[in-house]
């Protein structure tokens, strides 16, 4: 999924992120709480209207969002309370509040809200933040009012804990939800133990529901994932990069600024069949992003977004015709 934030996937017009062959879109009930306030977005009849992706949406719960990016957050087993980086308001967000402003949003998948504690917390915290979120779920599904057309699906905490992650993976089986996610991961904790936890926790969750590692999303980290049977991610990278002038390009990541593009009249990346490639060359783009031309960061996170898709489209083509581990060993080791 690429992100779309604010209800813009940011510099792509809605037409354009289709030719990407994405699909779905995630957006974040944090930031469209703050801005615009999701009754405008329901009286504009939902998000897919409001920014016209006809495709599917997920809207992240805004709890991860509230810890990364609030100052002066308290957490308390009602909820959370921050001062509005806007405006300075106080705002509490609970896990009753979060499903009633994602149930306004209309996304197709909404996310349960939880607590995500820090990739270097020790045990006795992420212990109490795990069953913590378990409770917050047992709210989130009390409080949802749109099962039939909204499906809600719950986070594994547990930080780099294997016992916690397994508690917490027993529990929400339970639950029968349409989806899990696997949260906690990624918040600063080595690679390799990313690696650990993904590949332990995944296979634990329901073969038959959508698995869903977030916040994720390099080519390693995505092959490594699906190899545990993720199914779904959603990650900056791709438009992140684009507005830095970064052109993801076969596995590689190329700063188009650099001199040796000044005078390379060639495609971007010549197997690429995004618009980017198929229409202007690496001079242009070098001009373009040395001029700080937003030209330049629309196609780079054009063709970002194309390049991330279509390396998942290959891997699953290769899993349906057994070729995955042998194809994509490089991504596996
Ligand atoms: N919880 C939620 N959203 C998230 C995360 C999480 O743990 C992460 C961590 N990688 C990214 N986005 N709700
Ligand atoms: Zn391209």
């Amino acid at each position: 999924m690429p992100v779309g934030t604010l209800a813009t996937v940011k510099g792509l017009t809605p037409a354009q992120l289709e030719t990407t062959g994405a699909q779905m879109i995630l957006a974040n009930t944090y930031h469209l709480h703050l801005q615009p306030g999701e009754s405008i977005i329901q009286q504009a009849g939902g998000l897919h209207r409001f920014m016209g992706w006809n495709g599917p949406v997920l809207t992240d719960s805004g709890g991860f969002q509230v810890f990364s990016l609030s100052a002066l957050r308290k957490i308390k087993e009602f909820g959370v309370t921050f001062r509005s980086p806007r405006d300075g308001r106080i705002i509490e967000l609970t896990p009753e509040r979060s499903i009633q402003i994602q149930n306004a949003l209309g996304a197709d998948v909404i996310m349960a809200f939880d607590e995500c504690p820090p990739g270097d917390a020790d045990y006795a915290t992420v212990a109490a933040a795990t069953e913590r979120t378990y409770r917050w779920l047992e709210r989130c599904i009390t409080a949802h009012q749109r099962p039939d057309t909204q499906a809600l699906f719950g986070i594994v905490q547990g930080g780099t804990y294997p016992e916690l992650r397994q508690k917490a993976v027993n529990a929400l089986k339970e639950l029968n939800l349409p989806g899990y996610a696997i949260g906690g991961v990624s918040v600063g904790e080595d690679p390799a133990l990313v690696r650990e936890i993904v590949q332990f926790t995944a296979p634990l969750l329901p073969f038959e529901k959508p698995r869903y590692l977030m916040g994720v999303g390099t080519y390693k980290e995505m092959a490594m994932a699906i190899a545990s049977g993720i199914d779904l991610f959603d990650c900056v990278i791709p438009t992140r990069f684009g507005r830095h002038g970064t052109a993801l390009v076969k596995g590689e990541r190329w700063n188009l600024k650099n001199a040796p593009f000044r005078e390379d009249f060639t495609p971007l990346d010549d197997s690429c069949a995004c618009y980017t490639c198929q229409t202007f060359t690496r001079a242009y783009l070098n001009h373009l992003i040395r001029s700080r031309e937003m030209l330049g960061y629309i196609l780079l996170s054009l063709h970002n977004i194309a390049e991330l898709i279509r390396f998942t489209q290959q891997i699953r083509e290769a899993i349906l015709s057994d070729r995955f581990v042998t194809e994509f060993a490089h991504w596996l080791s």
